[in-house]
């Protein structure tokens, strides 16, 4: 079997998608081919070189990921991907998919007009599956973890037998929607090293620290306990209600395997532990992990969960080659956080926690959210202030964009997709209107939050000049930017 993965990102956003990856080594464990059609690297008209590399967080580099594309020729997508599709003829194209992507990857589908099966799977086909078989571009969905699905799919249709039964799969017929089972969550040691090859190896570009190392997402767990309102984590539990126990962990021999075949193979060096929350493996877990690491000396960064830092944890981390964790603050206060996200944390343990990191000498940085419902300018300050007391210089700031099904859209009957069908964009989040401010106001703190949080409170008049859009406000924001620049290299 011929199969062709469809990857759309947006250009130069890179890192492997992880999915993919296994799933690719999986087909080509059970002697498929397989190829890649991904977006990341195909220049399009529109693209300037950046004349401004934003706040230098990083510090400078001796070549850029810019540098590395230089002399790329501009491309037209639906011209690459119909040309992917006459060499390569598979007989499956796979396709992977976020809501955020979701449009923009179906609109690439209907111009190329596949004439071979479509099966789609990913988080927003696990969301969503009745929306994205309305598509008629789109044969099948997997819903959920497609390790057995898209096995047992090409297999079959390699040995020409029925596929209509095969569980987490949903599927046109004659006009009727069929609904298989869900099956039961996979075991991460019975998992393939993700296979990178298909990839355009310019993903791996990792700068850290004014070098350059190889490297890119790599998952030892797969779920999480805790349970946001916001999270699509929450959908997919209940979604998959008696599929076995949604957090699962891999054993760390399993992980230091992968990580030495990665490191092996491609040179990597760098890796960021995409799992929803690293810190929740077992300490006895994380000693295994520390000595197998500690050989391959690789660097790396993780996210964790506010409620599972502790000492101990944090300083096994760092002996394995943790040098950057991110932790969702979200809000700053405790109240919100609590009744609005049911993250059940105070304000002081989070604080002890952020802290325990940076004590142990790994930089942190933070994932903040604004615009949530009834949410206030004043509270906004509390975010930026919690930030700045604990020293941050790195603050991921998003407008709350509530995804289908999850709690938050339905408490508050958001829909993603505007009167018109459109999808409201992230850029857009604002248009949610959950919170006390305007669109506006929100738009003009999101762009300006990390320059409240990198300069003194004296320039804080002038930063509130530079929310605006008109033309002085975005003269007095570049100005500002140069100088924030200084700040944090300082
Ligand atoms: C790494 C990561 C990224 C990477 C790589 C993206 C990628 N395509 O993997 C980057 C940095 C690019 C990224 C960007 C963003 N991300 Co992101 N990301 C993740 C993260 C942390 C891990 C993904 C991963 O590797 N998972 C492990 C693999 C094994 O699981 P998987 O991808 O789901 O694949 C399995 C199944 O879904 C299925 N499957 C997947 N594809 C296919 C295809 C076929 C054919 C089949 C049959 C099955 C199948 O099988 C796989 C194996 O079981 C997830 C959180 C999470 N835990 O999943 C968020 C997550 C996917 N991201 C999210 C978001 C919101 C974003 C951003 C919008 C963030 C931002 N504000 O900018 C952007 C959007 C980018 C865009 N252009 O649209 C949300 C998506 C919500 C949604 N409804 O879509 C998630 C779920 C985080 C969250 N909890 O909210 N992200
Ligand atoms: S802790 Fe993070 S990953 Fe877990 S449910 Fe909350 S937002 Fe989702």
């Amino acid at each position: 079997m011929k199969v062709l993965f469809f990857n759309y990102a947006n250009y130069l956003e890179i890192g492997i998608p992880g999915g993919i990856a296994i799933l690719s080594a999986l087909l080509k464990e059970s002697g498929h081919q397989v190829r890649l059609f991904d977006t990341t690297f195909l220049k399009p008209a529109y693209y300037r070189r950046s004349q401004n590399a934003g706040p230098a967080v990083f510090k400078e580099t001796p070549y850029t990921l810019e540098d590395r594309v230089e002399d790329d020729p501009v491309v037209d997508l639906k011209e690459e991907f119909s040309n992917i599709l006459k060499e390569f003829q598979p007989d499956l194209l796979a396709v992977s998919a976020m809501t955020t992507n979701f449009d923009k990857t179906l609109d690439l589908l209907k111009q190329v007009q596949p004439d071979c099966l479509v099966v789609m799977g990913g988080v927003h086909a696990t969301l969503e599956p009745e929306e994205v078989l309305r598509s008629e571009v789109v044969d099948m969905v997997c819903i959920g973890e497609g390790e057995g699905a898209l096995v047992d799919l090409c297999n079959a249709l390699d040995a020409g037998q029925e596929t209509r039964n095969i569980p987490n799969l949903w599927l046109k017929r004659n006009g009727n929607l069929i609904q298989n089972t869900l099956r039961h969550f996979q075991n991460l040691d019975h998992i393939p090293v993700p296979d990178w090859s298909i990839f355009d190896q310019r993903h791996l570009f990792r700068p850290f620290e004014g070098k350059v190392y190889k490297g890119s997402f790599i998952t030892n767990s797969r779920g999480c306990p805790e349970r946001c309102t916001y999270c699509v984590n929450k959908v997919i539990r209940k979604t998959h209600r008696g599929c076995g126990s949604y957090f699962r962990r891999q054993s760390p021999q399993k992980t230091i395997n992968n990580i030495k075949t990665l490191k092996e193979e491609y040179g990597a060096t760098w890796f960021k532990f995409a799992d929803d929350t690293f810190l929740l493996h077992t300490h006895a877990e994380l000693e295994t992990l520390k000595d197998g690491l500690n050989d391959l000396s690789i660097n790396f960064g993780c996210s964790v969960q506010p409620t599972t830092i502790n000492k101990e944890k944090v300083a096994l981390a760092k002996k394995m080659g943790c040098v950057a964790m991110t932790v969702g603050i979200e809000s700053g206060n405790q109240e919100i956080r609590r009744k609005i996200l049911n993250r059940r944390i105070s304000n002081q343990k989070l604080e002890n926690g952020i802290r325990t990191i940076i004590d142990a000498g790994i930089r942190v940085s933070t994932f903040n959210m604004i615009g949530l419902p009834g949410e206030t300018r004043e509270n906004v300050f509390e975010t930026i202030k919690f930030n700045k007391k604990l020293g941050i210089k790195a603050a991921n700031v998003y407008i709350i964009y509530p995804f289908p099904g999850t709690e938050i859209a339905e408490i508050h009957k958001t829909n993603y997709r505007d009167a018109d069908g459109k999808m409201i964009s992230m850029g857009e989040a604002a248009r949610f209107n959950l919170s006390h401010m305007s669109p506006a106001e929100l738009e003009g703190l999101c762009k300006t939050f990390n320059l409240y949080l990198t300069l003194p409170e004296t320039y804080w008049g002038q930063i509130k000049a530079a929310e605006g859009q008109d033309e002085r406000s975005q003269q007095i924001f570049q100005e500002l930017e140069v100088l924030a620049n200084t700040f944090i290299s300082s």
